[in-house]
């Protein structure tokens, strides 16, 4: 069978040049002790280089992702925290915890093996304070007929600011995509000496005064460069209009310049970044989803960088608080609106800056252990493979069907265009024997047999 044939050349291939699984995959510029790369057992693997600086804490650099059977692919050049903008319901004190305070050196908290369950700890300033592990990814199911199991990475470090915890975490998926998140823990912080304010609530057990309810923002900056070039990168804000007859209609708009743009859930307004052209149905990219936008802080007179969510500015390493700034960078803008100040995105280096907010009402539960409230987004990979790649388990002779109509389209759409750069689809056979190797595939799955390997292993099509 060809996709047999081919998964052993490839790693003939990959043996020869030493890209055997689990390996290093060579960074330059980055001591190998900072460097991640992690392999899953479908053959993808993320590869990426951390480094731990003061305010900010965990800077994760040169991050790419590797489909079972391509070359590693650019995705970021770096992405990490910019700021813990917290402000309390009273509006007596609002906080910068990375600008103020810091995430890194002291901060850092000291993990144990056992907060690193079949990961690697990683020595920050000489304490085990970064894990790096493999685990089962969140996007495995299990259906009446079928069960497929997927792997992620998983790079996290926590940081203590003052009685709170704040668990930094970054998850890399084996289909390329990216949930940054953070588990805000700890202890509450404030409290006022008025049990009855409306700023807050008594908890039971505790008289005469009650804690102060406040919004966590949380900032990230991401500065995707997609693919061989850092500048050929497009930002689109997408909509869902809805007309007066219930349909919705799909509304795409380039960002050319430096935009500061809001979340409007009843458009359903998500963020597209896409390696060059976005109009084209197969141009690799990464939607920007924001699931937890519940809720929303906007203190427009006091602090008018509050009424945004996403924001795209050209890259400028002076740029680098979204709060701030201008206290570590005198000579540039204090704060992440000023940043947005009109600016060409075309042929430039795009960073995009997203914040979700997290309204923290305190319950009784909080007072002395309180919870890891999880809060985050989902960047999605769009466009890198022509379908979801190898999941380990049993598919279904429904999937199984799907998978071979998919491979058919996918072959003709080679055999046509010729565009594809990559993948084993452009040595493919004809339709017609693709049709028989996946029907040999289902005659094995109806054995009993493993097929993943082959069934899975040529629907990477990533353009480098
Ligand atoms: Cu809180």
């Amino acid at each position: 069978m060809k996709p047999l044939t081919y998964i052993f050349s490839y790693w003939i291939f990959a043996a020869i040049v030493g890209l055997s699984s689990g390996s290093a995959v060579a960074q330059a510029d980055c001591p190998l002790e900072n460097q991640i790369n992690a392999r899953f057992d479908n053959g993808a693997g993320w590869s990426m280089c951390w480094d731990s600086r003061k305010r900010e804490n965990i800077v994760l650099s040169n991050v790419s992702y590797q489909s079972p059977d391509t070359e590693p692919y650019p995705v970021f050049s770096s992405l990490r925290l910019s700021q813990l903008h917290v402000s309390y319901d009273d509006s007596s004190v609002n906080y910068n915890d990375v600008t103020q305070f810091g995430l890194g050196g002291g901060y850092v908290t000291t993990l144990e093996e056992h907060d690193c369950p079949g990961g690697r700890l990683i020595d920050i300033a000489g304490r085990p304070s970064l894990c790096e592990r493999i685990s089962a990814g969140d996007d495995s199911y299990t259906t009446a007929s079928e069960t497929r199991k997927s792997q992620s990475l998983t790079v996290f470090s926590t940081s203590q600011v003052g009685s709170y915890a704040y668990l930094i975490t970054w998850k890399f998926f084996a289909d390329g995509t990216v949930q940054p998140s953070i588990g805000a823990a700890g202890a509450l912080q404030r409290s006022s000496k008025d049990a009855h304010s409306h700023f807050g609530r008594e908890l039971e057990g505790v008289e005469d005064k009650s804690w102060l309810s406040h919004t966590h923002n949380y900032y990230w900056q991401i500065d995707f460069d997609l693919g061989n070039s850092a500048t050929d990168d497009q930002v689109s804000e997408l909509q869902f209009l809805t007309d007066s007859e219930g349909r919705r209609a799909r509304v795409s708009t380039r960002l050319s310049t430096e935009a500061a743009r809001s979340i409007e859930p009843e458009k359903m307004t998500s963020w597209l970044i896409s390696d060059g052209n976005a109009s084209l149905p197969a141009t690799p990219a990464y939607l920007i989803e924001p699931v937890n936008y519940g809720h929303k802080h906007v203190s427009a007179v006091t602090e008018p960088f509050t009424e945004f969510d996403f924001f795209v500015t050209r890259q400028n390493d002076c740029e680098r608080f979204v709060s701030e700034n201008a206290k570590y960078y005198p000579e540039c803008h204090e704060n992440i609106l000023e940043f947005v100040n009109n600016e060409s995105l075309e042929n430039e280096d795009i960073v995009v800056w997203h914040r979700i907010s997290f309204h923290h009402v305190p319950r009784n539960e909080d007072r002395h252990v309180m919870h890891s409230h999880w809060d985050g987004f989902i960047m999605e990979a769009r466009n890198l493979h022509h379908q979801t790649p190898d999941y380990d388990g049993q598919a279904s002779l429904q999937t199984l069907a799907a998978m071979a109509s998919a491979g058919l389209q996918a072959d003709d759409k080679v055999e046509h265009s010729h565009k594809s750069s990559s993948g084993c689809s452009l040595n493919a056979p004809g339709g017609a024997i693709w049709s028989l190797d996946m029907l040999l595939l289902i005659m094995l799955a109806l054995f009993g047999r493993s097929f993943n390997q082959l069934s899975n292993s040529c629907t990477s099509r990533i353009h480098q």
